[in-house]
């Protein structure tokens, strides 16, 4: 990190919310955050992207005894001397134990950001900390944050507005990143020589969100191909236990996914092992509330019916009695086997010994075909329709609550998949309203092992299409939390 990193205490009273706005500011969610007062009780440094230092501090104390001491300032040649020798007259004192870690904080010539809490009413010790901080001569700017809905902010507002020349609403808990870019962008108009850096720092923030939105674009299809494509296959398992084997290593390749999504935005939110959805992948709620609604998937059905029965034939080498021809057959009789928002029947398929391929010609071919033709392995795959699209919407969800979640936050949370579905729809994001015939056809040929390079990388900015829409509006995860 560059020694002329724009850099900042944030400083206040006791508990309107200094850790939270570091922690937001800073996208760490790590920083100590508590109800009780005084549990910061050093400067604590956290560094955004090596672009922003921010100094996490100890509340005030004692400001106005603090400021009957400190009214020399105001007609000093340096104000910042008169600081200095306040904490050297009170080093080690516990009544300005606080005071002397914040002030020799703002004496290294680092920028002030003053944390209010708008909800509650303004005091007598406010105009205090104010009048210091105005005394130390250095650039600053407010913050009113707040920690419950009682509203004072217009008391706050017309006192602030004398000692700080930007005054800014900023909600820690609830600060999108539009909201934050804007706060930074603001602090480059206080001090000349920081404007340059700050203005590039929030060209790179905005690049790099851009290019976390790629990724997880990349992220999402890479779950999505793995997932569609894969078989379980075995000679010797029993039907049951190929179907559990099949649903772990999805739920695997999904978990892995959205933990990777989550830690895209920097985010703890769950342990390893833990999801954040509160239904499992193959559960019967998924199943029944997420993808697309049931006359989708008759239409889906309908135009892609052939395309996936071929896909599914290729799968299994030429069995007559694959699973596409499970699946065409089921389109035949009204298709009602794959229509239903039911759990999917995870089909076996026996691929019996090849009469086509001559012995000596199986070492010749792939692994994966050789292995079941060779072998008379059987396999299990999920022909349902609806698959890729579960996975979309759960994946997109995750990726959207991940990526508006401000760090401040504390709560461990669960989203539950019987709102997300809406919460999603109110948002034009959910699969319900992506799906499409272009998706579709890679759908199939993803499940036939025959997607061309073109087709992927038309997949991953069709959903990094979606991403960009899901992360740049405001969206409200209140019902789907729990
Ligand atoms: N609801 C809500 N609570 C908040 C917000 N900011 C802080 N708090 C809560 O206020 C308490 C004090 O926050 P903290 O950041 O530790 O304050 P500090 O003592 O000034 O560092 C914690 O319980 C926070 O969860 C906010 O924006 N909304
Ligand atoms: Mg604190």
């Amino acid at each position: 990190m560059h020694v002329n990193t724009p850099t900042f205490a944030v400083v206040g009273a006791v508990n309107p919310g200094k850790s939270s706005i570091v922690s937001t500011l800073a996208e760490n969610d790590r920083v100590r955050v508590s109800p009780i007062p005084g549990e910061t009780a050093d400067c604590e440094q956290f560094v955004l992207d090596d672009l922003f230092v921010f100094f996490d501090t100890p509340g005030f104390q004692n400001a106005p005894e603090a400021l009957a001491e400190l009214e020399s300032a105001r007609n000093a040649k340096e104000p910042l001397l008169v600081f200095r020798q306040f904490i050297e007259r009170h080093r080690g004192e516990h009544a300005f134990d606080a005071e002397c870690r914040l002030l020799a904080k703002i004496t290294e010539g680092v920028g002030i950001i003053y944390v209010v809490d708008g909800s509650k009413p303004l005091r007598e010790i406010n105009l205090a900390e104010m009048e210091i901080l105005r005394l130390t001569g250095q650039p600053r700017v407010t913050i009113i944050n707040r920690t419950s809905a009682a509203d004072h902010v217009a008391d706050w507002k017309a006192r602030l507005d004398q000692h700080f020349k930007i005054v800014w609403e900023l909600n820690a808990q609830r600060a999108s990143f539009e909201d934050r870019l804007a706060l930074i962008e603001a602090l480059a108009s206080l001090e000349q020589s920081w404007a340059p850096k700050i203005r590039q720092a929030v060209r790179i923030l905005r690049e790099d969100r851009t290019q976390k939105i790629s990724e997880c674009a990349e992220i999402i299809t890479e779950m999505l191909c793995r997932c569609l494509a894969h078989r379980e296959t075995s000679i010797a398992d029993s039907d049951e236990k190929l179907r559990a084997d099949y649903r772990r290593t999805i739920a695997g390749e999904e978990a892995k996914a959205h933990r990777q999504l989550i830690e895209k935005f920097k985010h703890h939110l769950v342990g390893a092992g833990e999801n954040l959805l509160d239904a499992g992948l193959f559960s019967e709620e998924t199943w029944s509330l997420l993808g697309l609604s049931t006359a989708q998937l008759a239409t889906v059905a309908g135009f892609t019916g052939g395309a996936a029965g071929l896909a599914f034939d290729v799968l299994t080498v030429g069995h007559s009695f694959g699973l596409g021809t499970l699946i065409g057959g089921a389109i035949g009789a009204g298709g009602a086997l794959i229509v239903g928002k039911t759990q999917p029947e995870l089909a076996v398929d026996i691929p019996l010994r090849s009469t086509w391929i001559p012995q000596f010609a199986e070492r010749f071919l792939p692994e994966k075909i050789r292995q079941p033709v060779s072998g008379r392995a059987r396999s299990v795959g999920c022909a349902a329709l609806d698959f890729p699209w579960i996975l979309l919407d759960r994946a997109i969800g995750t990726f959207a609550y991940a990526s508006q979640r401000p760090h401040a936050r504390r709560d461990r949370v669960t989203l539950r998949v019987a709102e997300l579905k809406a919460v999603l729809s109110a948002h034009g994001v959910s699969s319900t309203q992506l799906s499409d015939r272009a998706c579709e056809k890679i759908f199939a040929d993803i499940r036939a092992d025959r997607m061309t390079p073109a087709q992927r990388a038309s997949l991953r900015e069709t959903i990094r299409g979606w991403l960009e829409k899901a992360c740049t509006q405001r969206i409200d995860f209140t019902a789907a939390e729990g």
